[in-house]
């Protein structure tokens, strides 16, 4: 067969295959066959000294028209099958569905009413300071006037870690870093975070969130501190909030003191409006027109000392829960809600 006719079944062997391929990459296959720099094209154009001189303008024109077409008819049949392709998802597409909103993000419920104790606090002065989650023994205890083998500290389920170390079971420790680290006063932060405990069920869970105030400077007395918790406590629940402090123990404050605030739900009534009959108890103080709202008390002169500074001064401090504070704001009765992650839970606190 001459190198012309083999040219033409070439050719002819290109057409058949493009018109059976059965889908774009079928035909995209025959480019490099056919076309390509080892494709049977070329393998014609190297035999080219097989033919007498005379021959071969000839046969190069000829093998060039043939690779302009063939590369003309494949790209024609790879428009084709797009095209094919673009009607059939047109086809599935339904311009009557409703389309896809971005979902829209937004701050956890913890974290709103974290920034919102924080802001409040700061705009009285108090400067937010920040601290290790896996705590030392020294600074979560020691420091605190809890001695090693002392009772009090059953008081909080620790979780330890290897050797010194521990995750942190309350804010406290963060009084003994700030003064350690301002080392005389006046002191006055806040501190925000996360702290853990071996706790849980409806009201109480292994991971949660406090703040921690400080103020320490000549003649703060619990005046101060009443003054300061009352506008908190104002400013987050309404101007008709009252407080009551109850005697209590912490080993690194005395006196020490446990706040009450008046029911937001039946104003420290203790009984609720039912809108039938009248009147009947308020389940959330348990008619007690009382709510249980955080741990507070005069720094002790022990934790002074651990932290070297003058005993003349004196300082309070206080301890709150954010998620108690954020059940009784949105009127949740189960802590775990905060922590499932769901989206139907979370979303109705978006801003
Ligand atoms: C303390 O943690 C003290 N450090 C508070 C303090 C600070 C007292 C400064 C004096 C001076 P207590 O263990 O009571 O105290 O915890 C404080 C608050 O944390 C509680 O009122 C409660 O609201 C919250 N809380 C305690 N355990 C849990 C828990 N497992 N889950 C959720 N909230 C909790």
């Amino acid at each position: 067969m001459t190198l012309l006719a083999e040219l033409e079944r070439t050719t002819a062997d290109f057409t058949a295959a493009l018109a059976d391929a059965a889908g774009a990459a079928e035909a995209e296959s025959l480019r490099n066959a056919y076309l390509g720099r080892k494709g049977a094209l070329a393998a014609l154009m190297s035999r080219l000294p097989e033919l007498a001189a005379g021959e071969r303008p000839a046969f190069g024109k000829a093998a060039n028209a043939a690779k302009e077409r063939l590369n003309t008819l494949l790209e024609e049949r790879l428009a084709a099958f797009k095209a094919e392709a673009d009607r059939a998802s047109l086809a599935r597409f339904d311009p009557s569905m409703p389309g896809r909103m971005p979902e829209r993000g937004s701050l956890h419920p913890v974290t709103l009413v974290m920034e919102e104790i924080c802001r409040i606090l700061n705009n009285l002065g108090f400067e937010t300071v920040d601290g290790p989650e896996a705590e030392t023994d020294f600074h979560n205890f020691e420091a605190l006037n809890f001695p090693k083998d002392h009772p009090a500290r059953d008081m909080q389920d620790t979780l330890f870690l290897s050797g010194e170390l521990l995750m942190r079971t309350h804010t406290s420790p963060m009084q003994v870093r700030a003064m350690l680290e301002r080392k005389k006063p006046p002191v006055a932060v806040i501190a925000p975070g996360k702290v853990y405990r071996r706790d849980y069920d409806q009201t109480h869970s292994p991971m949660f969130h406090q703040v921690e105030g400080l103020l320490v400077d000549k003649g703060v007395s619990l005046a101060h501190l009443r003054g300061v918790l009352t506008h908190l406590l104002r400013d987050l629940f309404g101007p008709d909030v009252t407080l009551r402090f109850r005697p209590s123990f912490f080993p690194f404050t005395e006196p020490s003191v446990e706040v009450d605030m008046s029911c937001v739900i039946c104003r420290g009534s203790g009984r609720k409006a039912d809108g039938k009959s009248g009147e009947s108890p308020c389940r959330v103080c348990r008619s007690t027109g009382w709510l249980e709202i955080l741990g507070a008390g005069m720094v002790d002169p022990a934790v002074f000392a651990a932290v070297d500074f003058d005993p003349a001064c004196t300082g309070f401090a206080f301890g709150l829960g954010v998620e108690r504070v954020a059940m009784l704001k949105y009127g949740i009765d189960d802590l775990r809600l905060f922590f499932e992650n769901d989206l139907r839970f979370l979303t109705r606190f978006v801003k």
